[in-house]
């Protein structure tokens, strides 16, 4: 497992929290996931090999959200 950090965009609630942090663990591979709505952060630990950061980022844009 690999720990990224990836400053998430658009987010304006708690609700926002719960759907990035949904399909962030949906993904095969993903273990933790912490989103920050203060910070406008997702911090996720995953096995690159089964979820890439690229594919994690596609997941989050997917959502309506802006992955940096
Ligand atoms: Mo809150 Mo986020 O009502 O798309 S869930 S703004």
């Amino acid at each position: 497992m690999e720990q990224i950090v990836i400053m998430v965009g658009g987010m304006s609630c708690q609700g926002c929290v719960k759907n990035v942090t949904g399909v962030l663990q949906a993904l095969p591979g993903v273990g933790e996931v912490l989103v920050s709505l203060e910070a406008g952060e997702a911090r996720i630990s995953h096995d690159p090999a089964q979820s890439s950061v690229v594919a994690l980022r596609a997941a989050i844009e997917d959502a309506g959200f802006d992955a940096g």
